[in-house]
C-alpha cells in the first residue's frame, strides 16, 4: 500500500505516524497537491492528500477514513483508540478539536499564500483566526482536565494533537505565539521525541 502526500500536511503525517504505531507497513510517496498537481491527479483525480493506494488499485482519501482502515488491518487487539465508551468519547472530542485546529491553520495558510492580497477578505480571516484560537483554547482545557498519556506510547488523540500543534507552529506561528498552551506544547515536545514522530519529520 502506498501513502501519497507530503509530510508537511498534518493529515498525511498523522496517517504515516498512525501506520507506524499500528504496525501496518506503508510505502510513502511525497507528491505535492500543488507542485505536482498533474502527477497527483493521475493517482487520485480529486487531488486530496492524504491518498492511500491499496495493492488492488483501490484509492482511499481523508486521513480519518484511512486510519479507520489501517485500524482494521492492525493485529487483533492493537488499536490507537480506547475501547471504553467514556474514554473513546473523550478521545473523539480531543481529535475533533485538533483536526479543527489543522483545518483552520490550513485555511489561514491558503488565504495568505494562495489568494492575492488585494482580494483577501479580512472578516473571513478574522473569523477563521478566532476559530483556530477557540480550538486550541478548548484543547488546552481538555488536556488540563485529563493529561494525555506520556508513558512512551502514543494513541490517536495524542498523535493528532501533536501533529496539529507542530503544523500550526510551522505554517502560521504568529497565530499561537505569545499565547499560553503549556499542556499542548509539553505534550507535543514529548511526542516529537518519540521514534514514530522523529522518523516522520514534517520537513
Ligand atoms: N479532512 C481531510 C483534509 C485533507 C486536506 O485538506 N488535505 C490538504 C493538504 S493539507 C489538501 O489535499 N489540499 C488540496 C486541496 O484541498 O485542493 C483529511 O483529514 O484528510
Amino acid at each position: 500500500m502506498k501513502l501519497i502526500g507530503m509530510l508537511d500536511s498534518p493529515y498525511v503525517r498523522r496517517v504515516a505516524i498512525s501506520a507506524k504505531c499500528l504496525g501496518v507497513a506503508l510505502e510513502h510517496e511525497s507528491v505535492s497537491v500543488f507542485r505536482h498537481f498533474e502527477q497527483f491527479q493521475r493517482i487520485n483525480p480529486v487531488v486530496k492528500a492524504p491518498t492511500l493506494v491499496l495493492n488492488d488499485g483501490n484509492v482511499l482519501m481523508d486521513s480519518t477514513l484511512i486510519i479507520d482502515y489501517l485500524e482494521a488491518l492492525a493485529a487483533p487487539g492493537k488499536s490507537l483508540m480506547p475501547v471504553d465508551s467514556g474514554q473513546r468519547l473523550r478521545a473523539l472530542r480531543v481529535i475533533g478539536l485538533a483536526l479543527a485546529a489543522c483545518e483552520k491553520s490550513v485555511q489561514i495558510y491558503y488565504e495568505r499564500n494562495l489568494r492575492p492580497t488585494e482580494i483577501q477578505h479580512a472578516p473571513w480571516v478574522e473569523r477563521v483566526e478566532g476559530q483556530l484560537a477557540a480550538a486550541y483554547d478548548m484543547l488546552e482545557q481538555e488536556l488540563v482536565k485529563q493529561p494525555l498519556i506520556t508513558d512512551g506510547t502514543l494513541d490517536q488523540a495524542g498523535i493528532t494533537v501533536a501533529v496539529a500543534w507542530s503544523f500550526t507552529n510551522l505554517v502560521v506561528p504568529d497565530q499561537v505565539q505569545g499565547k499560553s498552551f503549556p499542556s499542548i506544547s509539553a505534550f507535543t515536545a514529548y511526542a516529537e521525541g518519540l521514534e514514530a514522530f522523529a522518523s516522520t519529520p514534517m520537513v
